[in-house]
């Protein structure tokens, strides 16, 4: 999972990159972090592992655009985030003195989304302009499917709206190579003054995009505090429930649909990503393709029956520990032991 900060300069990325990798920011400004899976300590404790394996989620902190506050993001960052599965875009609403303050982020947010739109046209027109020459020279080297998709993105470009509201469109197999990014999901993080985090009101979530508020600059100075019943009490006195990691993964997980499954073992208690819907074939997949080949069946424990049980053995004799074949729909938080034969 690979997510990248975005916004202008001063914006407040850094700050909140900082809060979300901590001491796991590396010099470049990327990091690879822990995703907070509370039910691994459960299963740890039961199983006492060699090794507690979360999943990891990485955090890439760009440079904004020099002076280019109200301007563009730039080429460089756009290319560099196009491999990226989720923008974390980062709205400064705490340095400006316009009133209501929602209305400079609002101007940042509208300018990266038409940077995102400009962008992904210069694609579009440039295959375009590619297919036409090809179709000059010989008929069968154009690609009729791919130029009417392609047409299809540029009519919904040009009406200045986002790929990712078009889900018809993002469907297209001969669109997916693109990686456009206004087809990207979107986490605007609403970087406010921490005496404005109560009483924002901020949009509704969209297709692909959600909204969050934060205070980065409070947000980093908290994880600085070591002692974590300090951090918490001092949380609480500022009515923030969670994290800041906890939201943005939250945030990130619920854009790109994904659940958490675990495995359990003397040798490894483990989280992984699956997207949402997903079989328990397709499970399988994500540990190995060998257990996928050799699929015989899953033993699946779900995680209520495994708060009610606390034991794999109490499950058993409760018949609450089910066996699934492979087309078994995996559910948050299911326990799986795949049985296969390879
Ligand atoms: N008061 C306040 N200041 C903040 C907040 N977030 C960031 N700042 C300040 O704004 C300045 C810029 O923050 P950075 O996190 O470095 O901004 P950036 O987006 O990384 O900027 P570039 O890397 O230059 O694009 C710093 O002086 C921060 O301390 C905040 O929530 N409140
Ligand atoms: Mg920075």
């Amino acid at each position: 999972m690979k997510t990248a900060l975005v916004g202008f300069a001063g914006a407040g990325k850094s700050e909140l990159f900082a809060a979300l990798a901590g001491s796991s920011a590396s010099q470049t400004g990327r990091a690879m972090v822990k995703v907070p899976e509370p039910r691994l300590k459960s299963l740890a404790d039961l199983f006492q592992p060699s090794r507690i394996t979360f999943t990891e989620i990485e955090f890439l902190d760009l440079p904004g655009a020099a002076g280019a506050k109200g301007g563009g993001l730039g080429d460089r960052v756009l290319g560099e985030v196009r491999p990226y599965d989720c923008l974390l875009a980062v709205l400064d609403g705490f340095s400006g003195a316009a009133e209501p303050f929602t209305a400079e982020p609002l101007k940042q947010l509208q300018a990266m989304e038409a940077d995102f739109i400009i962008a992904d046209l210069a694609v579009v027109e440039k295959r375009l302009e590619r297919i036409a020459q090809d179709k000059k020279k010989a008929k069968h080297l154009h690609d009729a499917a791919e130029e009417s998709a392609l047409l299809l993105a540029k009519e919904h470009l040009d009406g200045e709206r986002p790929l990712r509201e078009n889900l018809a469109l993002l469907a297209q197999p001969k669109l997916k190579g693109f990686r456009f990014l206004s087809a990207k999901p979107v986490l605007w993080v609403w970087n406010v003054g921490e005496d404005k985090l109560g009483g924002l009101t901020l949009p509704e979530a969209g297709e692909g995009v959600l909204h969050l508020a934060v205070s980065a600059r409070l947000e980093r100075e908290l994880f600085e505090i070591q002692d974590l019943e300090e951090r918490q009490a001092f949380m609480s006195s500022l009515g923030i429930a969670h994290s800041v990691l906890n939201r943005v993964v939250g945030g990130v997980y619920a854009l790109l649909g994904l659940i958490t499954f675990l495995t359990v073992g003397e040798k490894e208690v483990r989280a992984w990503p699956l997207r949402r819907g997903l079989s328990a074939l397709e499970a399988a997949g994500v540990i190995h393709s060998d257990i996928q080949r050799g699929f015989i069946r899953a033993e699946v424990l779900g995680w209520e029956d495994f708060l009610a049980c606390k034991s794999f053995k109490a499950a058993k004799e409760r018949g609450v520990l089910r066996l699934e074949g492979k087309d078994y729909v995996v559910k948050d938080g299911d326990i799986v032991e795949f049985r296969f034969n390879v």
